[in-house]
């Protein structure tokens, strides 16, 4: 149903004829569909506060008049966007005027008491109107404009409604972790262009870790010329090209006024006082350990702070001052998160700065250094930002607190009277694999889906109204240890992005999760119209293969269960005319069977293909398998220096260990393994003695392989021969595995003689 279930309809419009007038009242709407109904039929992300059909259309095409008022420059930059996302999505090249009105065009206007991202869009036959008080409203009235218009060539036709919107929250974000992997300039605009498109509107970014630091300070060169590079961690012997990047200020200044032309708010993290490694291998003396580290090559938590004394403040302040020179929010995200303490435990300088503070517990040594920088950023009219380790007591009521670790802290920051923003972990955690798709990129093996995004729901009933205004909104983080390239982090942003933007601005009341797959499909062919990657998991086909009385069985179903599976069984491309999919059936052996998701005439997946031979029936990837514990569970590459297709080994490190389910052994089967090398490279302090590397018999480390149980005596084992050079996987042929009566489930692990490197399995075929 509507908002606040409109006792406002006095004020609905009544969208026909030439001119906007308003509706007598209730009786007079008929059986006109409302916004939860038409809403859902229009594809609109994130969907409105209000939608009421109307009748007619107003067709914009080459030509049409965009009008603004004149010397409006907000206004202007509203018809600029909208004049740029027709020409893109229909080829068409509107005409923009100041000032005079046109006859039958489309008119942006300011009118008073809207809120502050609120518009209001009028589509009727004589003419469009999209209304607001704030630059921000009128920017949105022009998205949602643009996104009625459906894809394709030259004038399209908008059927008449209107829509009232405002979005429920005001922070609706994602974060773009740019040390750990480094994202061109140009993607970064690429990345504000289609987080506009949504109506996201912070852009956090997390610009310096223990992997780099990568923002151009000019008072401490070396902060980029040393904290900007690191070597790859290899499983191979030899010595990789540095990985380097960072952002110039000049570019810092190009990409926040391309965003401000958006209406996001970029907002820098530098990190302090952990993650810190690269400004601590630039300068050692900033650090807290009288070492000089080089800049991580690894993942996880690292033991490296800055330390207390005057001096380090100084830096800090320095570069905190050069930050807020290029990034002007209101807000300055200075981390905070994951800052073990051992350093300053054991550092004689610290221990004495915290007696002359009188300060007896490390924790609160970092609440005393938030609060040194906070104040710092305060008398220069900024406010500080911090994971939500910050919220400790004593925390500074004008900090922000942006909750990962559940949402715990975010109801305690609100109880306390801080801001805060929800970014938990996991389910806004774009590192997180989408689907169990063996064609997912890496990152984490949990699996986060589209729905799971969708479904977060940021109101906290424990909390009162007046607790509740602190909860200044969500975002989502793309962390990218794994995600190597720029394309991969936007396929692992897109679709999840467009559910967070929903959550974020689409009141509970409204949001659907039918309604959001519905308008999916048509959001997807805009994505494909603008040239933004995205990723279809929720649509795609996952096709399960086992061996039935003659010839294969074949399941196929889709994530979101929506929509049609069409398939084909001669190697042709599946159209909306092949045969739908409708339950388990067998195929022939040797048939090419190809399926994808269509709805209605469309088809909203890639195709998935098969043919169905001894090979498919026997052979499964390592994310096919089950793995046999979830300790960190990723799906990684190895670092190959060179061009060409990677394999993506899914393992747990805590454990790499894989089951192969149901396997018949009456006969005993012979078992071909794909193995490879990837470098231990995680810090997990005290947790890596619990990693069991095995009692390994020869010098490069055993294959084992196991019934029933992971525990027991092997029944194979083969020795492993060194990775041969320049090779990423390597074959073991011919592991027997001896007859055991019925099906069993088979367990296969490394013994490896050290921590480093680990062994992984690519893919196992086992076959009678
Ligand atoms: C925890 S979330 C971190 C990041 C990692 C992330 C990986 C947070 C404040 N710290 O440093 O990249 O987990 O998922």
């Amino acid at each position: 149903m509507r908002r606040g279930s409109l006792g406002l309809l006095a004020l609905a419009w009544l969208v026909t004829g030439e001119c906007f007038a308003e509706a007598p009242g209730p009786a007079s709407r008929g059986s006109w569909p409302q916004s939860a109904d038409i809403g859902q039929s229009v594809p609109l992300v994130p969907l409105p506060a209000e939608i009421v059909a109307g009748e007619g259309a107003f067709s914009i095409g080459p030509g049409t008049v965009v009008s603004v008022p004149r010397g409006d420059a907000e206004a202007a930059n509203a018809a600029r966007y909208l004049v740029d996302q027709v020409q893109r999505l229909r080829g068409v090249k509107l005409r923009v005027r100041e000032g005079s009105e046109p006859p039958r065009g489309i008119t942006i206007e300011r009118v008073s008491g809207l809120g502050s991202e609120a518009y209001r869009l009028q589509v009727a036959s004589g003419g469009v109107r999209i209304a607001a008080t704030s630059g921000a409203g009128l920017f949105y009235g022009a998205v949602t404009l643009s996104q009625l218009l459906p894809a394709g060539k030259g004038a399209a036709e908008v059927p008449a409604k209107m829509i009232r919107d405002a979005p429920a929250y005001a922070w609706r974000g994602l974060m773009l972790d740019s040390a750990r992997h480094f994202q061109s300039p140009e993607f970064v605009k690429s990345m504000l262009d289609w987080m506009a498109w949504h109506k996201l509107n912070v852009l956090h970014w997390h610009l310096t870790d223990d992997q780099g630091w990568r923002l151009e300070i000019r008072k401490y060169p070396r902060l980029t010329s040393v904290g900007a590079c690191r070597v790859p961690a290899t499983a191979e012997a030899r010595a990789p090209e540095p990985y380097c990047g960072y952002y110039t200020q000049e570019q810092v200044r190009d990409i926040v006024a391309y965003a401000t032309l958006r209406h996001i708010q970029v907002i820098p993290e530098i990190e302090m006082p952990g993650h810190a490694q690269a400004a601590v291998a630039a300068y050692p003396q900033l650090g807290a350990s009288g070492t000089a580290p080089p800049v991580s090559s690894s993942w996880g938590v690292h033991s490296h702070l800055f330390n207390l004394e005057p001096p380090t403040f100084t830096v800090l302040e320095d570069v905190l001052t050069e930050v807020m020179a290029v990034f002007p929010s209101p807000y300055i995200h200075v981390g905070g998160d994951e800052a073990v303490k051992d350093q300053w435990k054991a550092s004689a300088a610290v221990q004495a700065r915290a007696r002359a503070l009188g300060i007896t517990d490390p924790e609160a040594l970092q609440t005393w250094f938030t609060h040194e920088i906070g104040r710092f950023l305060v008398s220069r009219g900024r406010r500080l930002v911090g994971w939500d380790e910050i919220l400790q007591p004593g925390l500074s009521s004008d900090a922000v607190v942006m909750s990962w670790r559940g949402t715990d802290g975010a109801r305690a920051a609100a109880i306390a009277g801080n801001d805060t923003v929800l970014s938990p972990w996991p389910t806004l955690y774009f590192d997180n694999r989408q689907s169990a798709l063996a064609s997912e990129p890496p990152g984490r093996m949990r699996v986060i889906s589209l729905e799971d995004v969708y479904r977060f729901e940021p109101r906290d009933p424990a909390l009162s109204e007046a607790q509740r205004k602190h909860v200044l909104g969500l975002q989502a983080n793309i962390w990218t240890e794994h995600i190597r390239t720029e394309e991969r982090v936007q396929r692992m942003a897109l679709p999840r992005a467009a559910a967070v933007a929903e959550v974020g601005w689409t009141g509970p009341e409204h949001r659907s999760w039918s309604g959001f797959l519905q308008r999916l499909g048509p959001t997807f062919a805009r994505y494909r119209v603008m040239g933004w990657p995205y990723s279809d998991s929720v649509f795609a086909v996952d096709g399960r293969v086992t061996q039935a009385e003659d010839g294969t069985r074949v399941t196929l179903t889709n994530q979101a269960a929506f929509g049609d599976i069409r398939y084909t069984a001669d190697g042709s491309e599946p159209i909306a005319q092949s045969p739908k999919y409708s339950e388990p059936r067998q195929f022939p052996a040797g048939t090419h069977l190809s399926a994808a998701t269509f709805v209605g005439t469309e088809r909203v997946s890639h195709i998935w293909s098969r043919r169905l031979d001894a090979s498919t029936l026997a052979r499964r990837s390592s994310r096919e398998l089950d793995l046999c514990s979830d300790g960190i569970a990723l799906l990684l590459e190895p670092n190959a220096f060179g061009a060409g297709e990677r394999p993506r080994f899914a393992l747990d490190i805590m454990y790499p260990c894989w089951i192969y389910r149901d396997v018949d052994l009456t006969r005993g089967a012979r078992l071909v393994a794909a193995v490879g090398q990837l470098p231990f490279n995680f810090e997990i302090g005290a947790d890596a003695e619990k990693i069991r590397v095995g009692d390994s018999r020869s010098t490069e480390g055993d294959f084992e392989v196991r019934i029933g149980g992971c525990e027991g005596p092997p029944v194979a084992t083969q020795a492993l021969p060194a990775m041969p050079a320049g090779k990423l996987v390597n074959t073991l042929h011919e592991i027997r595995l001896p007859a055991q009566g019925g099906r069993h489930d088979v367990c296969l692990r490394f013994a490896r003689p050290r921590l480093d490197p680990m062994w992984a399995l690519d893919w196992v075929e086992i076959s009678p």
